[in-house]
């Protein structure tokens, strides 16, 4: 096969949501239609019971939700897929919002119960930011459910988005049977299976078949047909193009624990979703890719490599966007997740490394399902692949081998939440304190560093307090290393102008209760207990401009 072949071949999407939709149930669900696993696990398993195979992580079984995000690469009906589960809780959305810039497309998943939730609202806008198109899955039908017209309404009024329903739910709660494809005008009626472990057996129709009729109520079926007339007049046709642009969302309806719908999904969805698509050249000062930058800048400026690089570019690039230890007890290494943006990845191919501006030599390249990983070869646009083995990596760098090219995707996020955290047992210092390394460079928490302050003890920094408790929880799980929290009293940072000396830092005039501290690349900022202060500060120090997210500088 040759290039565009294989790009034609790949869909590399995310899942997301607001907590609790229903991502990892349907992850696992579109793994057991996909036939990467042949027994679905729940999110729920006890005892002797299959887990999911997204929710791998110790503290997510416990917890029942989902705190990292996950890639699982499987073939399907002839495309290769690159799916990614990420976790809804806000405390985690930088992982969430990093994922995001990896994918061509999203399957958004709403409770059908409750409609659009907030973070699933926040979500939306970054996809539409981005320039990511939208495939949205009513879930949890199964339960009593919004009117499933005013659902479609919400989508337009709530979040601006046109929506098509491709299929349509057939009874509602209890009673719901399965749905109606506007497409083959077909119904598929399904029987529930204990815990949903398999494919559920389906029966197929039309709205005139005796046999599919029959097991409708009379009731239930007048309401369905009188709802699907009612969409033949008043809603919006199918028009890829305006999927593309993300002027409308297909709707598929369906429940994931209950299998469900899921394999109409995941069809319709790979029918229409779009291949591996280009990004902008960060190294010109281009913004990401996305929005309206996005391809608008196809010229090269000075002649040899484009601003804009399409997935068929003959160079290799990719970009880092998430790093994670200790997926595998047995071999606790660091693996580097990267997107394969154009070219061709080949194993042991030597590329240049953004951040070094060094040649480095991959040599031990993974592809991934959940914590599982297997050697891999080679590797095309749209492929997320593992590359284990490189300490110097971290999240944001470009993996090329034209240097020419450098992605500047990855968004930053302004800590919400400070904490210090000690090491009460002295004995395990050197645990403590290579696990706390290793999750700054995962990105899971910042260090900062008070100025004038003779204590030791970190002063973490994280976008919300949730990923506290996981910072200890891996320390001890994966270090050995028992911690203590304390809360510190702050809640906001900013970042002081880079070219402060410190004579320029004595001289400012800090709110009470503000402190100057460093982070790691040495970069000044300010804590603040309140915004009030924050405030006060740039009345009080009008030459000081703050900023939320530190400038990006050679000291970085
Ligand atoms: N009744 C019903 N429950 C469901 C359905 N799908 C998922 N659930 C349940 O909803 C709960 C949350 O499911 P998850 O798949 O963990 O949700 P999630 O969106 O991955 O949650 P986070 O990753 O923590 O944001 C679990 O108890 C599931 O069993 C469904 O179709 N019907
Ligand atoms: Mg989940």
């Amino acid at each position: 096969m040759n290039i565009t072949e294989e790009i034609q071949k790949r869909r590399t999407f995310a899942i997301i949501s607001h907590p609790d939709a229903g991502k990892t149930t349907l992850t696992e669900k579109l793994l057991l239609y996909g036939g990467a696993v042949q027994l679905a696990g729940s999110v729920t398993a006890r005892k002797n019971q299959r887990a999911t195979t997204s929710d791998w992580m110790e503290l997510e079984k416990k917890r029942g939700i989902s705190i990292s995000s996950t890639v699982l690469q499987f073939d399907y009906n002839g495309y290769r897929l690159n799916l990614l589960d990420t976790p809804g809780h806000k405390d985690f959305s930088e992982d969430t919002y990093r994922v995001l810039t990896a994918v061509d497309s999203v399957v958004m998943v709403i409770d059908s119960a409750k409609g659009i939730e907030p973070q699933t609202r926040k979500l939306f806008e970054v996809c539409r930011q981005r320039g990511v198109p939208i495939f949205t899955f009513m879930n949890k039908c199964d339960r009593p459910m919004k009117d499933p017209l005013a659902l479609l309404d919400e989508l337009e009024h709530v979040l601006g988005i046109g929506a098509f329903p491709v299929n349509w739910p057939i009874g509602n709660g209890f009673e719901f049977q399965g749905v109606y494809d506007r497409q083959t005008k077909l119904m598929h009626l399904f029987e529930r299976t204990t815990g949903g472990q398999f494919r559920a057996p389906v029966q197929v129709g039309g709205l005139d078949d005796p046999a599919v009729r029959g097991r409708l109520d009379d009731e239930t079926f007048r309401r369905t047909v009188e709802e699907l007339e009612m969409l033949e007049h008043a809603g919006h046709d199918w028009d890829d193009a305006a999927v593309l642009a993300e002027k409308t969302t297909p709707v598929f309806f369906g429940s994931a624990s209950n299998n469900f719908g899921v394999q109409l999904l995941l069809d319709g969805f790979l029918k229409h979703a779009p291949g591996p698509k280009g990004r902008n050249n960060g190294r010109f000062g281009i913004p990401p890719s996305g929005g309206s930058a996005n391809g608008k800048h196809a010229n090269p400026p000075e002649g040899g490599t484009p601003n804009f690089i399409t997935p068929e570019h003959p160079a290799f690039t990719g970009f880092i966007f998430k790093i994670q230890a200790n997926m595998d007890p047995k071999h606790r290494d660091r693996i580097a997740f990267v997107r394969v943006c154009s070219g061709k990845f080949e194993r042991d191919m030597t590329v240049h490394h953004s951040r070094s501006a060094k040649k480095v030599r991959l040599s031990s390249s993974h592809k991934l399902f959940g914590n599982e990983r297997e050697t891999v070869d080679e590797a095309w646009p749209g492929d997320v692949i593992g590359l284990v083995g490189h300490d110097s990596f971290g999240i944001g760098d470009t993996l090329t081998t034209d240097p020419g090219i450098t992605y500047k995707e990855i968004p930053r996020f302004t800590p919400e939440a400070f904490s210090y955290l000690h090491n009460p047992n002295t004995a395990k210092f050197k645990q403590f304190r290579q696990g706390l390394e290793q999750l700054m460079q995962e990105g899971v928490i910042q260090a900062l560093y008070l100025r004038h302050s003779s204590v030791k003890t970190p002063l973490l920094a994280a976008v919300g307090p949730l990923q506290f408790e996981v910072v200890q929880f891996r320390l001890e799980n994966e270090y050995g290393a028992v911690s203590r929290l304390e809360s510190a009293p702050w809640t906001v940072v900013r970042w002081l102008p880079v070219d402060m000396k410190e004579d320029d830092l004595d001289a400012l005039s800090l709110p009470t209760g503000s402190r100057v501290a460093y982070d790691v690349g040495k970069n000044a900022v300010v804590l603040f207990p309140n915004e009030w202060s924050a405030d006060y500060f740039t009345k009080t120090n009008e030459r000081v401009p703050l900023s939320a997210l530190p400038v990006q500088t050679a000291r970085e």
